[in-house]
């Protein structure tokens, strides 16, 4: 296996397993293209000489041990998995940025004062099981792993049994959480276009907003599209239709941070001639302020009661992701800030719109999120792109953190 030498290269190498023909990459949890991206990102990081480990639900870690086995260790990456049909960027940035670091502080350094430890988070997006961040969460004690193994996917497959097939899982004992991260640092891209538009060229994010994503079925009788007529009908779609425009005509009385989305919809039988027996559609809602946030889906969810009970439908509200907005880490936050500044690289404090693993972490740890432009805004697309110069810089703003968290400090670290 040739392994890459540069980031640009590393980029287009990870993004082979798992492409499609339409220039997307689909990397779902324990599919096969996700395991051949663990497995070679294994191989590359012991070329490096780092020490390889999965953990038992498939996270994967190469570590550069510390002087000192008893030091904490920081922990540096992102997600392995993607969307369907998603850009070569997201999550898969991070990992190939924190081992170009690693390796080359360990060229250049030797072996840190604190343990360095990239981390290929085993699943982020939920684009196969709908839970989200479970390889964070499980990892951090957010999630405990039965509350989600028996969570299934579109096929009607577990996640234990997915597991197990992809060759991990747990023997009986109970997960083993990590209680030894002195700090996570993830690098991304922005997946939006603030950095573009004010040409900066890192993003340090403040807050990462709170989301909540649900499931909505909506209930009718299914029949006959020209015997039925239209008074005689309980017809699911047109249920779900007026609470969606529901939804995005109230969004309209709230202040622009919060955004609200349906990106499924499922109709049932799905026959154009046959009044729909029912509708599953999901809603997704986000905000950096809890109290908003909630309040929305508090609305919603109860104008979505009224609607079906005014039409005579039946309805059912799944919550199935939540998690709150979080602060960023200030001390790492302005660390960063004095790196820029130093390396004269532009830089730009913001809020993520996008959930990110450093979400679960900052439970846990000082946790700190940086972002590099994505061209025109654009992301969980085959179109999702950032220029090589723009990944570099990040590169090089995370080699400066990681030299000042791992080499420059004492044992109990700098923060
Ligand atoms: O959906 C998100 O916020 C992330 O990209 N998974
Ligand atoms: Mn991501
Ligand atoms: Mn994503």
């Amino acid at each position: 296996m040739q392994f890459p030498t540069n980031l640009a290269e590393a980029i287009d190498w990870l993004s082979s397993f798992g492409a499609g023909s339409d220039g997307g990459v689909t990397r779902t949890l324990y599919s096969k293209p996700w395991k051949e991206a663990q497995e070679v990102l294994k191989g590359w990081m012991e070329t490096q000489g780092f020490e390889t480990q999965y953990d038992s639900i498939g996270n994967l870690f190469g570590r550069l041990s510390s002087v000192d086995s008893g030091a904490p260790t920081i922990l540096v990456g992102s997600h392995v998995d993607t969307v369907h049909s998603g850009g070569k960027y997201d999550g898969a940035y991070g990992i190939l940025a924190a081992i170009l670091a690693l390796s080359h502080l360990k060229k250049k350094y030797g072996q840190p004062i604190l343990n360095l430890e990239v981390v290929s988070l085993c699943e982020e997006e939920g684009s196969r099981f709908p839970l989200a961040c479970s390889g964070s969460g499980i990892m951090t004690g957010v999630y405990s792993f039965d509350e989600i193994k028996g969570v299934m996917d579109s096929d009607g497959i577990g996640f234990e049994t997915a597991m197990k097939e992809s060759g991990f899982g747990l023997g009986g004992e109970k997960y083993k959480v990590r209680n030894d991260i002195h700090a996570f640092i993830e690098l991304h891209i922005e997946q939006g276009p603030s950095l573009e538009k004010l040409g900066k060229s890192i993003g340090i994010v403040q807050t990462i907003v709170g989301q909540k994503r649900f499931q909505i079925t909506v209930t009718g009788e299914s029949n006959h599209a020209g015997t039925t007529l239209m008074k005689w009908r309980k017809d699911p779609l047109h249920g779900a239709v007026s609470m969606i425009d529901d939804l995005y005509e109230s969004i309209k009385e709230y202040d622009e941070n919060l955004v609200t989305t349906v990106g499924q919809l499922f109709v049932e039988p799905n026959v154009s001639n046959v009044i729909p027996s029912q509708i599953v559609f999901t809603v997704d809602a986000r905000h950096p302020l809890e109290m908003v946030l909630s309040s929305f889906c508090e609305r919603f969810t109860s104008r979505f009661q009224e609607i079906a009970k005014a039409k005579g439908l039946g309805i059912k509200i799944e919550k199935w992701h939540e998690v709150s907005p979080v602060q960023m880490d200030a001390k790492l936050n302005e660390i960063l800030l004095a790196i820029c500044k130093g390396s004269d690289v532009s830089c730009h404090v913001m809020n993520s719109g996008a959930g990110h693993d450093a979400q679960l972490f900052a439970n846990v740890c000082p946790t700190t999120i940086m972002f590099v432009p994505s061209q025109g805004g654009i992301s969980h697309s085959p179109l999702e792109y950032t220029s090589t110069a723009d990944l570099e810089t990040g590169l090089h703003v995370l080699i400066h953190l990681l030299h000042q968290l791992a080499y420059t400090q004492q044992k109990g670290g700098v923060l």
